[in-house]
């Protein structure tokens, strides 16, 4: 009789075991620390400039436990005052941010918290863009990066969504992980931090949520699959600015594949040479592969866990500046072009240094009617809403793609440098 009371409790120690030891993490040892230096720079610019962004690096900040002066009490402050006056204009993945942050780790001196009212709303925000998929043809209000990141925000905050439903709308097979036939590796590693949060979280092992987790388990796997596909021959998994998150979703799902199918180790080096080479220049980007180079992830958000921090970031070492070539011409011409169903083309003379976003510029002043465009400001920087009028709309999946000699970009237009005779172009795409 007793040995059967005690089965349970064996059960569901073998549960609160079962995914740590999952949990397979590879990380920049100490010697490499000083590194990652220039990520904590960058990071630091991220003060009053976007809401989102400042999130997106108090998180990571907070996840990896380093405390930069004043760094972290100014960004609390500003994703608190975001949290209290803008909770409800803002989108599901930015509330998600923010609720991740500032839940990230506790503080006993703290007055910060998470409260139940962030928690509701973020399940209102999550229904809608539900209830938009419904009305148009399955597409979200924002996108399945925000979906996934709002689940997940609802996961690690106890908040309430139904099992069954998430079962059905992450299917490896949506088509909201795709941009055109292009698996989206930021989206698929979003989905499956969610999915094994939300998987981790079914307790009440009924025959019916047996089947739904296994169901969930199996959408896991295939994603999985997917990222790994993306793996390129140098280690990054799709391409720098996904590799982080890539990561962090393999730490939390090594069940799901071989040893063999990864080199962890390859990748870091890949990284840490991109960090060295200046790749991670926005404070966005650093903070998103930070977490998964000290072995971290969003799953280890945890309110009440006390904060901690490491003091080994301070010793480290500076790194020496780039050194700028000199003999460079000061000024460069481009081609630019605007393809709608025809193609408007001009060349544009801009500085030598000069970003995307320079150039079409110098060619709206040449012709406003042709190369007039709007932007909106994005935590990654500047993002094209419309040129000639014409809007991207997240209903029809349209935007503006931008290409470089027919090759479309992972850059954003605020940082792509331009180069002399390079063939630039903006269209008018569906993903
Ligand atoms: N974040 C989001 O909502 C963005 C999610 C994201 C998957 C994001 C990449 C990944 C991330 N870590 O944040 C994403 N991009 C999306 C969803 C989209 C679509 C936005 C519309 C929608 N449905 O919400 C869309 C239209 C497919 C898209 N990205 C377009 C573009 C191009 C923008 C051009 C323009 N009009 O200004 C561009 C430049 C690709 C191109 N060649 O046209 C683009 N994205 C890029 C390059 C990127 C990467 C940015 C890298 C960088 N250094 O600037 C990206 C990290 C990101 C931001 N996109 Co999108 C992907 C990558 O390369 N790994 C939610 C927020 C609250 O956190």
């Amino acid at each position: 009789m007793r040995q059967l009371h005690q089965l349970p409790l064996v059960g569901l120690l073998l549960f609160f075991l079962t995914p740590s030891q999952l949990f397979k993490t590879c990380e920049v040892n100490e010697d490499d620390r000083f590194r990652l230096n220039p990520l904590l720079s960058t990071m630091s610019y991220s003060i009053c400039t976007s809401e989102v962004q400042a999130a997106n690096v108090l998180l990571s900040l907070r996840l990896v436990g380093i405390k930069r002066q004043n760094l972290e009490q100014k960004l609390m402050q500003e994703v608190n005052d975001t949290a209290v006056r803008k909770a409800s204009n803002i989108s599901s993945g930015q509330l998600a941010w923010t609720m991740m942050a500032l839940g990230a780790c506790h503080n006993p001196n703290e007055t910060f918290i998470i409260d139940l009212q962030l928690v509701r709303l973020l399940e209102e925000k999550f229904q809608e863009e539900i209830e938009n998929m419904r009305a148009h043809n399955g597409n979200p209000l924002t996108n399945y990066y925000q979906l996934s990141q709002a689940l997940l925000a609802l996961c690690l905050f106890s908040g309430n969504y139904s099992v069954t439903e998430i079962a059905e709308l992450f299917t490896p097979e949506n088509k909201n992980y795709y941009f055109g036939n292009q698996f989206s590796v930021d989206t698929g590693a979003m989905a499956v931090l969610a999915l094994t949060c939300v998987n981790g979280s079914i307790i009440n092992r009924q025959p019916e949520d047996e089947k739904i987790s296994m169901s969930i388990n199996n959408h896991t796997e295939l994603l999985i699959k997917k990222i790994l596909s993306e793996k390129k021959e140098n280690g990054l998994i799709g391409n720098i600015y996904s590799t982080g998150e890539a990561m962090q979703a393999l730490f939390v799902s090594s069940n799901h594949y071989n040893e063999s199918e990864w080199n962890c180790q390859q990748t870091l080096d890949t990284v840490l040479k991109e960090i060295s080479q200046g790749a991670f220049n926005i404070p966005t980007a650093a903070a998103q592969i930070l977490p998964a180079l000290m072995g971290k992830t969003y799953l280890n958000v945890n309110k009440d866990s006390p904060c901690v921090y490491t003091s080994d970031f301070n010793a480290s070492i500076p790194v020496p500046g780039s050194v700028t070539p000199t003999n460079s011409p000061s000024s460069i011409t481009v081609h630019y072009s605007v393809q709608i169903n025809e193609t408007y083309s001009t060349n544009v003379t801009v500085p030598n240094g000069s970003v995307f976003l320079n150039v079409m510029e110098a060619a709206k002043k040449q012709n406003i009617t042709i190369f007039g465009f709007t932007m909106e400001e994005t935590s990654w920087g500047p993002y094209i809403t419309s040129v000639q009028c014409l809007k991207a709309n997240n209903n029809d999946r349209t935007y503006w793609e931008i290409l470089s000699g027919g090759h479309s970009l992972s850059q954003g237009v605020g940082s792509y440098v331009v180069h002399n005779g390079e063939y630039l172009m903006i269209r008018w795409s569906k993903y």
